[in-house]
């Protein structure tokens, strides 16, 4: 009835403690400060600005959009797909309110987001709605041959007029793509271009970040 479908989140997901989120938040932005120094992306300017001449400050050029998480299903308050079947399945009521701990792999960055990369374990998986790669094929060419989880992402900030559902897009499309170029070896681990201003740092320690599974309703 429409009481039920009133009491759908707008998602599920994994949200970082406040502690972790100040954590991830200051190595993203440590990234970008040093990304958008180096000769490798400046010689790429022209995928951020438009123009050869022009500087970009990438700490300012992404905007930060509330609470840390990795989204396992956006529902849309029950109008998205499978919406209340997700929400009633047996494995998300028992996991509702757990910890997690969650491995971010990578940091990547687009003209349009910057985001950590997600890689899920096995019990993880389990949250994951199976389809959502191949839900994800007629935006990004290629998705539904990606495993199962490769969307997994925590969101670090979007540009301007951009919406956060673009970020597991931009990586979808990554993965898709050839192997990049390794263009620098930073303290991080090794930076790699895509090509149209798409950059993935491959973490050497990844971040172990404890998060709680749960939902937002807004
Ligand atoms: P995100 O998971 O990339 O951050 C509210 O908008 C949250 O739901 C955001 O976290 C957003 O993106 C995610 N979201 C919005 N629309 C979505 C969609 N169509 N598919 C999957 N996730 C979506």
């Amino acid at each position: 009835g429409p009481l039920n479908e009133t009491s759908l989140p707008l998602y599920f997901g994994w949200f970082l403690f406040s502690s972790v989120q100040d954590k991830v938040g200051c190595t993203a932005m440590d990234f970008l400060k040093t990304l958008d120094t180096l000769e490798g992306f400046k010689k790429h300017i022209t995928d951020f600005t438009g123009q050869a001449e022009k500087e970009v400050d990438l700490e300012q050029y992404f905007e930060t959009k509330g609470i840390l998480h990795c989204t396992t299903k956006f529902c849309d308050y029950g109008k998205a797909d499978g919406a209340s079947e997700y929400a009633k399945n047996p494995v998300i009521k028992k996991s509702y309110s757990s910890v997690f701990e969650l491995s971010l792999t990578a940091l990547f960055v687009t003209p349009r987001t910057v985001g950590a990369r997600v890689s899920l374990t096995d019990e993880q998986l389990k949250l994951w709605p199976a389809d959502t790669e191949k839900e994800s094929e007629a935006d990004v060419p290629g998705s539904a041959s990606l495993p199962v989880g490769s969307r997994a992402h925590v969101t670090l900030g979007c540009a301007k007029d951009v919406e956060p559902v673009q970020t597991g897009l931009d990586l979808l499309q990554i993965l898709t793509l050839p192997q990049g170029e390794v263009v620098e070896e930073m303290k991080l681990g090794s930076l790699q271009y895509y090509g149209e201003g798409r950059w993935m740092l491959s973490l050497r320690e990844p971040i172990c970040a404890a998060t709680c599974f749960s939902s937002f309703y807004g």
